[in-house]
């Protein structure tokens, strides 16, 4: 139903007059920075934008750094009634023509170092404004604060987020208001957030997992934020005493381990570690357990649907290897990939769900969105599953075919098709196997034209210049012929296989 929503952005607001003095981020060089504070930025964030005329319903994008400023910049999009379309800082200019093109941004905010590049953007219509790791910058030029909030419905727009296509092209995830307030709303009472939490914020905030579930959870709840500027583990040590809760991928949990301080003791304070955006594995739940008594909490997320399930917090064990049950408010089933009936417990089968967190549908593409949804409303995720018959959801594989590298998705296709353009190359399969750090690492199966294949280096040195360097290639191994089935599809899993110690030993 669409009514008025009661959105992140006014659970900020009433944080923010409730206890301005409260320490909303507390900074690496011991500074913080009060609700108070954060709100005046944000007001004179808002001028900005309505001066650059951003109106409700307009894209505001941002490739910045991480800083308390960008979480400013994210709330004036909100109060302005604008569209937020973060995006990742490892992307290249080929990358970001798209988006820009894409979603065609009233206003890019980017790092002051990238002015340069975009000024073509600025004749074509976007303003860009600066905003750097340290705050500054043209986006903090106005000193009036804006104070007016943009009355807005559940069904409208509050973010796009860009996750990459099996095609190819990446779609623009479109998240409503809805969408961001329900599932927040959801967690924290799944989680038992509240005000007195501190979170150690070590994601970057340009995906689902750093800001709608890390930032809106503890905006709305009136918690602090411990503010690392990325993930190390020696930083997130030494935070844990003054800290709550961890929120991270399971590269953070693979790297925290290897770590000699990590204790009980160091934990002690600690009440709620939760992982999330890719498999944890079981034997690092198990050790992690074993050496800080910490269950970890693994829930199951994406960037088209936030938050689905999550292992309880109180009320029962927390499984190893399985994601949990549905939160508050999300329904889940498994369907027969073919016969697309739902299947009973102990059955492997597509993961699909169905609630106010699923999105409204992909930027511009009204046959993908389509293609992706059943009648009655349910979404599908591409992801394998089973549930057991204590209710508990495991993730079995991917229907689709992606590979997760330290928490950052990476679709074959995009990086298949730049490495066929490549001369010496008359095909390629991208696969992702298992990697001790990453959990999985890209490696690039080239199929050379003729007798001299084009050397490794050369192939790698093309894909820098067109790609995130998350999404090239760690490795590159040339065959005769890919293996295909009778369909003339190529069998990955049999190259994942024949792969599968590449990076372990
Ligand atoms: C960095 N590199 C990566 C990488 N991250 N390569 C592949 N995959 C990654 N994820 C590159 C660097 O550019 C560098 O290249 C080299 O790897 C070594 O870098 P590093 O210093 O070891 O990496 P680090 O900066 O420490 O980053 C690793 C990480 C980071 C795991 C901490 O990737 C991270 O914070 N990931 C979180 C991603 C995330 O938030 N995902 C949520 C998506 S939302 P070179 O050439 O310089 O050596 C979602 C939905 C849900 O999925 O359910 O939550
Ligand atoms: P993204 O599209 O970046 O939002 O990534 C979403 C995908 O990450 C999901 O479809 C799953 O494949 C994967 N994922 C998220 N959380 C988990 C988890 N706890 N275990 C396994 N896979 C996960």
């Amino acid at each position: 139903m669409d009514h008025q929503i009661d959105g992140i952005y006014q659970g900020f607001l009433r944080q923010a007059q409730t206890h301005p003095e409260k320490p909303l981020f507390h900074l690496p060089e011991g500074r913080t920075l009060t609700y108070s504070q954060v709100l005046q930025t944000s007001r004179r964030i808002a001028t900005k934008l309505i001066g650059d005329g951003v109106v409700p319903g307009d894209r505001v994008a941002a490739q910045v750094e991480k800083s308390p400023e960008a979480i400013a910049l994210y709330l004036a999009t909100l109060q302005v009634g604008g569209v937020y379309l973060p995006l990742n800082t490892a992307y290249t200019g080929a990358e970001m023509d798209y988006f820009m093109s894409d979603a065609a941004p009233r206003v890019l905010v980017c790092d002051p170092s990238q002015t340069a590049a975009h000024v073509q953007r600025g004749k074509d219509g976007i303003v860009v404004e600066t905003l750097g790791a340290g705050g500054e910058g043209t986006l903090l030029a106005a000193e009036q604060e804006h104070t007016e909030v943009a009355q807005l419905r559940a069904s409208d727009p509050g973010a796009i987020l860009y996750t990459s296509g099996t095609t190819g092209r990446s779609k623009g995830a479109v998240l409503t208001q809805g969408n961001l307030a329900a599932n927040c709303a959801s967690l924290i009472q799944s989680w038992e957030y509240t005000e007195a939490d501190v979170l150690i914020h070590a994601l970057p905030i340009f995906h689902i997992h750093g800001l709608f579930v890390a930032v809106n959870m503890t905006l709305v709840s009136g918690a602090s934020m411990i503010w690392l500027p990325k993930f190390d583990p020696d930083a997130v040590l030494e935070s844990m005493p003054r800290a709550t809760v961890l929120m991270g991928v399971p590269t953070f949990y693979t790297r925290l381990l290897s770590s000699q301080q990590l204790s009980a003791e160091a934990c002690a304070g600690m009440r709620l570690f939760v992982s999330g955006s890719a498999p944890l594995l079981a034997s690092d739940h198990e050790a992690f357990e074993a050496r800080t008594g910490h269950a970890i909490l693994e829930r199951y997320g994406m960037t088209e649907t936030g938050m689905n399930t999550s292992n309880p917090y109180r009320d029962g064990p927390r499984r190893p290897g399985t994601v949990g049950h549905p939160l508050p408010g999300v329904q889940v089933r498994i369907v027969d990939r073919e016969s697309q009936a739902s299947l009973p417990q102990g059955e492997v089968g597509i993961i699909e769900v169905r609630g106010d967190n699923v999105f409204a549908g992909y930027w511009n593409m009204p046959e993908k969105t389509a293609e992706e949804f059943r009648e009655d409303g349910f979404f599908i995720t591409g992801d394998l599953g089973v549930i057991d018959e204590q209710g508990y959801l495991s993730i079995v594989g991917r229907d689709k075919d992606l590979v997760i590298s330290g928490g950052f998705n990476i679709y074959p296709k995009e990086v298949e098709g730049l490495i066929d353009e490549h001369p010496g190359v008359f095909e390629s399969a991208v696969i992702g196997v298992p990697h001790p750090d990453l959990g999985e690492g890209l490696v690039a199966v080239v199929v050379p034209t003729g007798d001299d294949a084009p050397e490794e280096t050369a192939i790698l040195q093309a894909l820098a210049g067109e790609l995130a360097r998350f999404k090239q290639p760690r490795a590159v191994r040339f065959v005769d012929a890919l293996p295909r089935n009778v369909m003339g599809k190529v069998q990955k899993a049999q190259l994942r296989k024949q792969y599968t110690e590449l990076f372990s030993s």
